[in-house]
């Protein structure tokens, strides 16, 4: 064993979702195996000496270095058993699936999710706990405590593993296993016990229809190709199903592997041909999800969670475990607050961030929930989980017969609809982004009572900055985003990002609840207008930023 002496790295902070940093900042010298050490340092040491550990990602650039790093870092710290995706590839939602089947300590991903990847671009690592969801703050604390004062590391360099090799690699006289394993059969052995296959390869190969139901999937060059093409072609058997971009690339073809209207413009393209009835695209860590109907007609994320669980029947597994309760973070629309006050079902507001999520599943309190950020997810895993969503939209498209389109002017109609859009002002100077979102806080109490009119009169009811407790832990998270919420519900609210690498980005979310159906075909930036310039004016982001738009609007 080799101990090797360092210095610590400033700023090894995990944000919203792991430690995100450009390519060349994992580069340097003794950066990823510091990391590495302090996260193995944070975990106790009985529980630490002969655990096992999940570990994969999304095959972005660096991943392969950072993969050798974390197994021979790993195969000097007590670890007995590394459970490795076979050449390191495995998505966020299939970690958390291997985690949970194995009873495994916990896993560590090496992914930047949605950021762009290649030489130039993001790389990350992620750390999940025994539940198989992200680590809680207090966990990525004691990591981020440890990376302040680390003197050395320790490894076996001679820990070598042919990655592509399935099986057992016995290393240090049987105390050091690396188990290399297919990327995909865990995963799609869940995904088969939470769907009905049969019944899906039924619809979509139109063996009970008169024409197969025809499909496209956009992998943006990310995670999920090999995924999407065990279970669309081989499982499901779609003879109609065509995938995109579906190999992993190290620099995902040059894009943002993010699936929404900006980034997969081209997807939204190809199905206004009209040749696809469904459309669906996933981010490089393939937890997020975009859904599109024929035409390109755009689900919102806030959207699609709500209209899931309005439609849980038509998925076998929550049709044996119920739907226990709802939940959304703090600023998604609020559609799905309509149906667990429609359906009588326990609901959870929670700060950005699925790690927020776990607590209330682990307790049996929470079965569905989303994020406004493209996330959809169930408590199958403890992840967000985007084919999870593709095949949870399948399922209720199968059991209702109607179109996407169809489905969700229904679920309008019945239960009201939530204008929602979310603008992104990326890489702004982060102290004029902390001046603004220190200025809107100490003006908080005095916005209360305040009306503005535009077509409409707004009248703000109340007006804080998040913070949440856990009701099962009691943790407490403060700083959550300022919200500007009004007396009919519609809510104006800031936050700054915590997985940007540069500068600061600033997200505006607007929500609004329309029940009147007459102005639901209303275009949602012309809806939400109103509610834009309010926030604008009140929060004095052009002079603070000098930005006049934002970079990304969704
Ligand atoms: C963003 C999203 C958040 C999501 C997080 C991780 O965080 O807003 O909803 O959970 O990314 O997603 P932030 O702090 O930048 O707003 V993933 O797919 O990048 O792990
Ligand atoms: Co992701």
């Amino acid at each position: 064993m080799e101990i090797v002496a360092t210095v610590p790295y400033e700023g090894q902070k995990p944000g919203t979702s792991g430690l995100r940093k450009k390519v060349s900042v994992f580069q340097q010298v003794g950066y990823t195996e510091n990391f590495i050490q302090s996260l193995l340092n944070a975990i106790p040491a009985q529980q630490r000496n002969g655990c096992t550990l999940v570990v994969g990602g999304d095959g972005r650039y660096f991943m392969a270095k950072a993969l050798n790093v974390v197994v021979q870092i790993a195969s000097a710290n007590d670890v007995a058993r590394l459970v490795v995706g076979q050449n390191g590839i495995l998505s966020t939602p299939a970690v958390s699936c291997v985690i949970r089947k194995r009873k495994a300590l916990g896993g560590i991903i090496m992914t930047a999710s949605h950021n762009p990847g290649g030489l130039h671009g993001d790389f990350g690592i992620k750390f999940n706990v025994s539940n198989g969801g992200p680590a809680p703050e207090s966990v990525t604390n004691a990591i981020y405590e440890q990376t302040t004062s680390l003197s050395h590391y320790q490894l076996h360099r001679n820990v070598q593993v042919e990655f592509n090799q399935l099986g057992e690699h016995v290393f240090l006289d049987g105390k050091f296993v690396v188990e290399v394993v297919s990327s995909t059969d865990d995963y799609v052995d869940l995904m088969k016990e939470v769907f009905d296959f049969p019944a899906l390869k039924s619809f979509l190969t139109g063996a009970k229809r008169k024409n197969p139901f025809p499909i496209i999937v956009d992998c943006m060059s990310g995670v999920v190709g090999p995924y999407a093409k065990r279970i669309f072609c081989d499982e499901l058997c779609s003879s109609e199903a065509r995938i995109r971009n579906g190999e992993p690339l190290l620099d995902f073809g040059g894009h943002h592997p993010d699936p929404n209207l900006t980034y997969a413009a081209d997807l939204v393209a190809i199905l206004k041909t009209g040749d696809y009835d469904l459309g669906a695209a996933f981010d490089g860590d393939g937890d997020r999800n975009m859904i599109l109907g024929k035409n390109g007609f755009f689900v919102t994320p806030s959207d699609s969670v709500a209209i899931i669980a309005a439609n849980s029947q038509a998925i076998p597994y929550f049709r044996t475990h119920g739907l226990k309760g709802l939940a959304r973070s703090m600023p998604t629309g609020a559609a799905i607050d309509c149906v667990a006050k429609a359906e009588g079902l326990p609901f959870y507001e929670v700060p950005t961030g699925w790690k927020y999520f776990g607590n209330l599943m682990d307790a049996g309190r929470l079965s569905l929930c989303g994020e406004e950020s493209f996330g959809t997810g169930s408590d199958h895993v403890r992840e967000k989980d985007g084919l999870w969503a593709v095949l949870a939209w399948l399922s209720l498209l199968a059991a209702t017969g109607q179109s996407v389109e169809e489905v969700v002017c229904a679920h309008w109609k019945k239960y009201g609809r939530n204008f929602y859009t979310r603008y992104d002002y990326e890489e702004v100077d982060a102290a004029a982004a902390n001046r603004m979102m220190n200025e809107l806080r100490s003006k908080c109490q005095s916005l209360v009572g305040m009306k503005y009119s535009n077509d409409k009169e707004y009248e703000v009811k109340e007006c804080d900055d998040f913070a949440y407790e856990d009701p099962v832990d009691h943790s407490t998270t403060e700083k959550q985003g300022i919200r500007i919420i009004f007396t009919d519900g519609s809510r104006i609210i800031f936050r700054l990002s915590g997985t940007g690498v540069s500068g600061a980005t600033i997200r505006l979310y607007i929500d609004s609840y329309e029940k009147d159906s007459g102005k639901h075909t209303m275009e949602t930036q012309e809806a939400l207008a109103p509610l834009v310039s309010i926030a604008l004016a009140v929060s004095k982001l052009k002079h603070h930023t000098g930005r006049d738009r934002p970079t990304v609007i969704t």
